[in-house]
């Protein structure tokens, strides 16, 4: 299955990668869903809300703090660094991530479409405007209140809430585009994002899964890689 996907990506002129939490469990970053996926007795669904953050800004915050903590310490893998070569080696190749880790950043690709933001970004709460990128190599945050009063919140897109315009757009593009569509490591239950890889399908592209399990996705992919994507990447890549 792999060399057969190997040869339609040497013939695919466009290559969309979509990826999700999965890419970054091998580094140690817990995903969403399951049985890892839990922080204390909190779902995500259930902190990843901006009615949570309303009524526990502080319990969010710490969510997000402990998450940056754990964030800061892990490396990309090798999974994210097969993408980064894929990347820089092949023009016709975009990135899209659902993450908000900045892994894919880290493994040197540039300017990944993140389709739910960025943990790393602050942005006032009450929509004054500000918005900042805090270093990677530096300590969050303390002061979690804006200039003008209002909570800061993390950069990110909860449930019900618009992804970000540009982001959608680019997505939208490149999917339109495609000869093939890598989804690596999305459970592909979350909207709009997991319509994607059909809007392209629609259009005659491939899609490929690499997944560590069945997904709502498989039975309509054209090939599924079973295994961790930090072995099927790179080994996909040894076959091109
Ligand atoms: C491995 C692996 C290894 C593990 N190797 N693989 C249509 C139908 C139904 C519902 C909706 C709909 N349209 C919209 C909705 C509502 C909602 C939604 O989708 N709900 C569903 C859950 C039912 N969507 C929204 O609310 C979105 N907004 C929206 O639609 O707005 C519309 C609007 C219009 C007009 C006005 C206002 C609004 C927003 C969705 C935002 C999602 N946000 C989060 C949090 C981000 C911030 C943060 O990180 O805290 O995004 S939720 C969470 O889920 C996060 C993720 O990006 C996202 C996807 O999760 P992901 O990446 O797939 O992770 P997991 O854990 O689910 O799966 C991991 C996978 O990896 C598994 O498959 C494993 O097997 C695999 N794996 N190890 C390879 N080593």
């Amino acid at each position: 299955m792999r060399d057969l996907v190997a040869t339609w990506m040497r013939a695919a002129e466009r290559i969309v990668v979509l990826t999700g939490a999965g890419i970054s469990a091998e580094s140690g970053i817990p995903v969403f869903r399951g049985a890892d996926g839990l922080w204390r007795r909190y779902r995500p669904e259930e902190l990843a809300t901006p009615e949570a953050f309303r009524e526990r800004p502080s319990l969010v915050w710490e969510w997000y703090l402990w998450r940056r903590a754990r964030i800061a310490e892990a490396r990309p893998n090798a999974g994210h660094d097969a993408l980064a070569r894929l990347a820089r080696r092949r023009p016709g190749v975009t990135l899209l991530t659902q993450n908000v880790d900045g892994l894919h950043q880290r493994a040197g690709t540039e300017r990944p479409v993140e389709l739910h933001g960025n943990l790393w970004r602050v942005r006032c709460a009450a929509g004054c405007g500000m918005s900042v990128l805090d270093a990677h190599d530096r300590p969050p945050r303390a002061e979690l209140r804006c200039a003008c009063g209002a909570w800061l919140r993390p950069g990110v897109v909860w449930f019900g809430e618009q992804l970000p315009a540009d982001a959608v757009a680019a997505a939208i593009e490149a999917m339109e585009q495609a000869n093939l569509v890598l989804v690596v490591g999305t459970s592909s239950v979350v909207y709009p994002v997991a319509a994607l890889p059909a809007m392209a399908a629609r259009r005659g592209a491939r899609v490929v899964e690499v997944n560590v399990e069945d997904t709502p996705l498989t039975g309509a992919a054209d090939a599924v890689l079973r295994g961790p994507a930090a072995a099927v990447l790179p080994a996909l890549e040894e076959a091109l």
